[in-house]
């Protein structure tokens, strides 16, 4: 099978080119000058299938390097299996994820990396990746996370908060910076002081505090701060690469410029509810409709101006990467266990199908370049997590996922609504009951999805098989040295 996707604008973080892209079965095989032949022939004439990209950008398919399928949390589970939420990652131009396996404490690290192997096994419409959560670190731990490596799971998760369920202490968190130190992986980080947290929600509670707002308010920005200073000193200690999780206070994105200007190897990523919403859209939420935005790090408040400082170190590279912490809840059954009581709601927000759209706003604002927008979608999450040259870039040899990117097209997200404003049925493909997105309008739409050179989405929807998504098999990051 080959194709071509003629008169496009290729974009790659490198930069963009007017360029046709050959794919020979699953892989890029030529990237040409437009209406080039090759050695007298015409390619044209000699492919299966031309998709014409006049006036669209052809990107290499996002890469979302923090999703959370079917996660067993907060007394439910993630309303998005494998299947539904890699189809509705691929519906909006995300052709990779990397997903994390949970570990809780008592559990056996390798039993749960099978089991997620087995999860998602001919269920994903695009390819994956595991990340693996240790919690609570024991001495089977570290041993686990050498033969992680082995298996293509080069990065480890620990949590700084949710004691009991996820947290580790700090010497437990030494021992296995100590271990990546040695053995190359990327240490991830929740960082947020647990301890802290857990008074303010009890006095919160107790002063009969309940609604959904209290969720941001009982999560302060210090705690955030704090809690990412003290992953740093704990990697700078030991000499292991950090790579903190969506980091969503401006002052966690200060102590992480501050660890870069020093040399140490610490990473941030953020998401886009971090760039977009705000603890005050939380606060005006009428009843309990607070309870859509509860995710945590909490969205901050935008009197502090959180949300533009962290658009500005997106520019400035003082944070690297986009990720969504795709963790999706339905209003009814899951986050209403928490009425009456915040702290029983379960924290995520879904927007694996939305991450492109909502990042290319910020082309259309001017506050990234294209090429940018590419590098903290699609290169940049590669480069991070080993699968950079097969994933991340549009070059010969690189597999064919691929994006085709309307600009002058448009996205509605959300549910939709009828001429009398009444709901007409959800417009995203996430399997959730409401969208913490509805009402946003994107200028964008995404086109054409091929994922290793097989188009999976079309103008006519998704048109891919359940099971064409293959594990990838990660190396270490391609950041270190
Ligand atoms: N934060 C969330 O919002 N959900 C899953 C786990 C996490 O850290
Ligand atoms: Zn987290
Ligand atoms: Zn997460
Ligand atoms: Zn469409």
């Amino acid at each position: 099978m080959k194709t071509l996707i003629k008169n496009g604008t290729v974009v790659n973080a490198t930069g963009t080119a007017s360029a046709d892209v050959l794919i020979d079965g699953d892989t890029i095989a030529a990237v040409l000058a437009p209406g080039s032949t090759l050695l007298g022939f015409d390619i044209e004439r000699n492919v299966d299938t031309v998709i014409d990209a006049t006036g669209k950008y052809v990107i290499p398919g996002g890469i979302d390097a923090h999703t959370h399928m079917e996660m067993p949390f907060g007394g439910t589970q993630a309303s998005d299996t494998f299947e539904t939420g890699t189809r509705a990652a691929a519906w909006g131009g995300t052709t990779s994820i990397v997903d994390f396996v949970v570990q809780y404490p008592e559990e056996q690290v390798l039993d749960r990396y099978h089991a997620w192997q087995e999860k998602a096994a001919g269920n994903c419409a695009i390819d994956y990746g595991f990340h693996q959560i240790l919690s609570d670190v024991q001495d089977a731990s570290l041993t686990a996370m050498d033969e992680l490596i082995d298996e293509g799971v080069t990065s480890f998760k620990l949590f700084m908060a949710y004691k009991g369920v996820f947290l580790s202490d700090d010497g437990q968190i030494l021992r296995a910076f100590q271990k990546g130190a040695d053995n190359g992986a990327m240490m991830m980080m929740h960082a947020e002081n647990g301890a802290i947290i857990d008074v303010l929600v009890k006095q919160a509670l107790e002063a009969g505090n309940t609604s959904p707002y209290y969720h941001g308010l009982t999560r302060p920005w210090q705690a955030e701060e704090e809690a990412t200073h003290r992953a740093i000193m704990i990697a700078d200690l030991t000499g292991a690469p950090l790579y903190v999780v969506h980091v969503s206070a401006k002052q966690a994105v200060e102590q992480i410029a501050a660890a870069r200007d020093r040399g140490l190897n610490v990473f941030g990523e953020t998401c886009p509810q971090y760039l977009y919403l705000s603890l005050e859209d939380q606060l005006g939420a009428p009843g309990f409709e607070g309870a859509k935005w509860v995710c945590s790090t909490p969205l901050r408040s935008k009197h502090e101006g959180h949300q533009h400082h962290m658009w500005q170190s997106l520019r400035t590279n003082d944070i690297q990467m986009v990720s969504t912490d795709h963790c999706p809840f339905c209003m009814k059954d899951q986050k209403e266990m928490g009425v009456g009581d915040f702290s029983k709601i379960p924290n995520g927000i879904g927007s694996v199908e939305h991450r492109m759209d909502l990042m290319y706003q910020g082309v259309v604002t001017g506050q990234i370049t294209l090429p940018r927008w590419v590098e903290l979608t699609s290169t940049t999450p590669a480069r991070m997590f080993g699968m950079y040259g097969k994933k991340g870039v549009i070059q010969p040899g690189a597999d064919g996922d691929i994006v085709v990117y309307d600009p002058n097209g448009h996205t509605s997200i959300g549910l939709g609504t009828d001429p009398s404003g009444a709901p007409t049925g959800r417009t995203h493909h996430m399997n959730m009951d409401y969208s913490a997105w509805e009402g946003y309008e994107i200028d964008g739409h995404v086109d054409t999805v091929l994922s290793r050179g097989k188009v999976i989405v079309d103008e006519s929807g998704y048109i891919g098989t359940k099971g064409d998504g293959r594990y990838i098999k990660r190396g270490l990051s391609q950041y270190l040295i």
